[in-house]
This record gives structure tokens, C-alpha cells and sequence, in this order.
């Protein structure tokens, strides 16, 4: 009922709020033997954490995960694996003017109608904070992937507000080219199209100066996964990614390979010919419009996703809103926020990516075998 927990047998429980004195995960199902140390769950809790660059929000926390349990030595023992990410820099202050008003594009309202009542401090349980967890949890899944059958999950910004970048080959996409600028640099709006970069990074800078926000999208492809991950029927491989993908705040949209585009083609422009691979026996298709699942199981091309963010809903510009008992007022939205959120958005994304193909390689082993 509560809805707290995600997947079947790599399953992730989480608990937390964003003023809260932690995040928490517990995983269970984690195969024995997988090296981690918390140096490995830094990486990517790095590339989500708050004040990392000049275009994100400043609350600025580490974000250090601690190992509650299920490693001994450096490795996993199959046993449930708990992190903890502590909350450091709370300005719950910032809140109190909003106790009794709901924020527009926030779920300040329906929280009240659910339950009641909410812990109006920052977003709470419905704060992009409660990510940590998963991007905890990710990278537990991307080295199950990586282990079990070499494969990589990788995300990047693709657009924001109407720049547009123009990636060739998703698949060829490096970690490198998200992370870093051609001169060295931090690639901070992590899109891998330099030029289109630059311009996203203006745009960004241009809203926070006009006390807004602006949307955007991000792609996520997993290479090197086997044919066969993915159910025939509720638990398709493409459903359970878009559950993960609209799980996460802020997600409007979801689509893969072609996509909304597929409303426009016919069928002999939208088919994937089947062609023989490289090694014999190998069978391929000859392009990837199918974003590498076919009745929801994976093919074994590369999965290519999008999702689209919306605007960060808090703002500093005054928006007119109703208080709880319905009277019409004003609202500026205090405390640190994105102007844009695609560029945390991308280790959330890689992570519940991860995870939802972590269950099912685990899945797809249990039934068939290696
Ligand atoms: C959040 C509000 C902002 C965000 C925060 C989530 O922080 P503050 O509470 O200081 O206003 O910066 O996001 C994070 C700190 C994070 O790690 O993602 C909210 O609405 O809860």
C-alpha cells in the first residue's frame, strides 16, 4: 500500500524527508561478493549533490553515505545493504511562510488532501532529497549490471527550454563527455553537445536572473545487456523503466527509442530490419528505432530513454495562490532551489534506470539461466 518499496528480487525500501535528520535505503537481494566501499557510492552521490556548480541550488551539503549494514571487508554478503545519507543543511525557517499555503506546481495540496496534514519543510517525503537513497542504491545496481554481464548505464541532458542537442550515437556517449568540457573543465549542465552546452548553460543563467526556471529533457541509454530482461505481460521491461522514470520528481514525460515520433511514421519506416550480427549466429537489427525492447523484452541494442523535467515549480517571482481555507494570496517561494534541474536530474535517472534492470537481469537468470 505505502508504495515505499521498488522492485522484485534487487528490491529498494526507502525512507526520508528532505528536513529530516536522514535518507535512508535497504536493498535486498544484493548478490554476495560485489566490492563496494562508500568512496564507490560518493561518486554518484557527488554528481547528484546540492551546490555543486554556479547553475544549481546552494544548499550545499556532502551528502557522505554511511554503510549501515550488509558489507563485510569491502564486500557485499548478500545480507540487506543499508546506506544513510545525513541531512546537514536545513533551513527550515525558509518553510513558514508556506505552513498554511500551497505553492503552485508543488504537492503541498495533495498531500493535504491525502493525509490531512504535511510536514510542510522543503518538499518532505515528495523532495528530490529523498533521490539520494536511490542514487545510493544505483550504484549498487550498475555494478550487478557491470559485473554480471559488463553493462553501463550513462544519462545526459539532451535539452533545456528550446536548445537542443544533437547526439549522433547514444551509445557511443562517454562518461567523460557528460562530466567534462572539452578544455578540462566541469561540464556542469552535463550535456555532451559542447555548443549546445554553452547555450543551455546561458539559459539557465538567463531565468535565474529573471527569478524563474525552465524544463528540459534528459536521455538514458544501457549498453551491453543480454536479449531476454522483461516480462510478457504487466512487468514489461519498458513499463517497469517508465514506472522508475515517473517515480522520480518532476517527470512529465517518458518515452523510448522513436518514441512520440512512431505517430508519424508508417510501418515500413518504423520497423528495425533484422540483419546478422558480427560474431556468427549474432542476429542484430539495422537501426535502433526500437530502443532495444520488442514486446517489452529487451533485444539485447542498446535501451534508449528520454524523460522530460519539468521547471523547477518553486520560485523567487511572486505567483498568485489560495491559502488553505481558500482565500487568494501571493507566494514567493524562499530557501535554495534549481533554476533548472536537468543536470541533477541525470545520476536520479541513471540510478532508476540501473536498478529496474538490476531486478530484471536477476529476474531473467532465476527463470532461464545464464
Ligand atoms: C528542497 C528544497 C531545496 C533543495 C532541496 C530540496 O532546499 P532547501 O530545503 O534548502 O530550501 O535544495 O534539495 C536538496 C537539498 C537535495 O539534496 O536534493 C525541497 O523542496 O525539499
Amino acid at each position: 500500500m505505502a508504495g515505499n518499496s521498488f522492485g522484485q528480487l534487487f528490491r529498494i525500501t526507502t525512507a526520508g524527508e528532505s528536513h529530516g535528520p536522514g535518507n535512508v535505503v535497504i536493498i535486498d537481494g544484493v548478490p554476495p561478493g560485489i566490492e563496494l566501499s562508500v568512496d564507490d557510492l560518493q561518486k554518484d552521490l557527488d554528481r547528484r549533490r546540492p551546490g555543486q556548480s554556479r547553475i544549481v541550488t546552494q544548499r550545499n551539503e556532502a551528502d557522505q553515505p554511511e554503510i549501515l549494514s550488509g558489507v563485510f571487508e569491502g564486500r557485499t554478503t548478500g545480507t540487506s545493504l543499508a546506506i544513510l545519507i545525513r541531512n546537514e543543511d536545513q533551513r527550515s525557517r525558509d518553510y513558514g511562510n508556506i505552513k498554511d499555503v500551497y505553492r503552485p506546481g508543488h504537492a503541498d495540496y495533495s498531500f493535504d488532501a491525502k493525509y490531512g496534514f504535511r510536514d510542510y519543510r522543503g518538499g518532505g517525503r515528495s523532495s528530490a532529497r529523498e533521490t539520494t537513497a536511490r542514487v545510493a542504491a544505483g550504484v549498487v545496481a550498475k555494478k550487478i549490471l557491470h559485473k554480471q554481464c559488463g553493462a553501463n548505464v550513462l544519462g545526459y541532458v539532451v535539452q533545456v527550454g528550446e536548445v537542443k542537442a544533437n547526439i549522433d550515437s547514444p551509445a557511443d556517449v562517454t562518461l567523460e563527455h557528460v562530466e567534462k568540457l572539452p578544455d578540462g573543465s566541469a561540464n556542469i549542465i552535463r550535456c555532451p553537445d559542447v555548443e549546445a552546452a554553452k547555450k543551455m548553460i546561458s539559459l539557465v543563467e538567463q531565468v535565474r536572473k529573471q527569478q524563474d526556471s525552465i524544463g528540459g529533457a534528459a536521455e538514458i541509454v544501457a549498453t551491453g545487456l543480454p536479449a531476454g530482461l522483461g516480462e510478457p505481460v504487466f512487468d514489461k521491461l519498458k513499463a517497469d523503466l517508465a514506472k522508475a522514470l515517473f517515480s522520480l520528481p518532476a517527470v512529465l514525460g517518458v518515452e523510448y527509442g522513436v518514441g512520440f515520433g512512431c505517430a508519424t511514421l508508417k510501418g515500413s519506416e518504423n520497423n528495425d530490419p533484422f540483419i546478422p550480427g558480427n560474431k556468427a549466429g549474432e542476429i542484430t537489427t539495422a537501426s535502433n528505432r526500437h530502443g532495444g525492447m520488442l514486446g517489452g523484452i529487451s533485444t539485447g541494442l542498446p535501451i534508449v530513454l528520454r524523460a522530460a523535467v519539468k521547471p523547477t515549480s518553486s520560485l523567487p517571482k511572486p505567483q498568485p495562490t489560495v491559502n488553505r481555507d481558500g482565500t487568494e494570496t501571493t507566494i514567493s517561494t524562499k530557501g535554495r532551489h534549481d533554476p533548472c534541474l536537468l543536470p541533477r536530474f541525470i545520476p536520479m535517472a541513471e540510478a532508476m534506470v540501473a536498478i529496474t534492470l538490476a531486478d530484471h537481469l536477476l529476474r531473467f537468470k532465476a527463470q532461464c539461466g545464464d
